[in-house]
């Protein structure tokens, strides 16, 4: 990339069980990996990444996608509300139709880890609100 650091590389021995390594070299295999390398690295990514949001540590963003059905009650007065009282956590939103009752809603969320999962259960929470599910990262890996 340009303008960016060079990253230093440290090398690391791990030892495997046999069948242990050959599970994993499947999963390398068919996810399309060039090597185990690679692959552990994604891996402890995604395990770093999970710790840390769980335990409510630095900013992520996210995407918070819901299905909810428009006719019940005042679910979508209470959606736009929500959303209001926190725009500055919501970045944008998009929202699909996609029948005569069920509306789709996908919201990208920003801010402290804590706060964007408290906003999701709170929007999940919603009556009306049939399905929810936070799909969060590190603004940088
Ligand atoms: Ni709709």
């Amino acid at each position: 990339m340009p303008g960016s650091a060079t990253t230093a590389i440290e090398r690391v021995g791990i030892s495997f069980e046999p069948e242990l390594l050959s599970r994993f070299d499947g999963l390398v295999e068919s996810r399309g990996y060039a090597s185990r390398s690679e692959a552990i690295r994604d891996l402890v990514r995604e395990e770093l990444l999970r710790s840390e949001v769980s335990a409510g540590i630095g900013e992520v963003v996210g995407t918070l996608t819901i299905l909810y059905d428009h006719e019940r009650g005042d679910v979508t007065h209470r959606l736009l509300h929500m959303q209001h009282d926190h725009h500055a956590r919501v970045l944008s939103t998009l929202h699909v139709h996609v029948d005569e009752r069920n509306c789709l809603e996908v919201l990208v969320l920003r801010g402290g880890a804590r706060e964007v999962k408290r906003l999701a259960e709170a929007i999940r929470a919603i009556k009306g609100v049939l399905y929810g599910q936070l799909v969060t990262s590190k603004p940088s890996l």
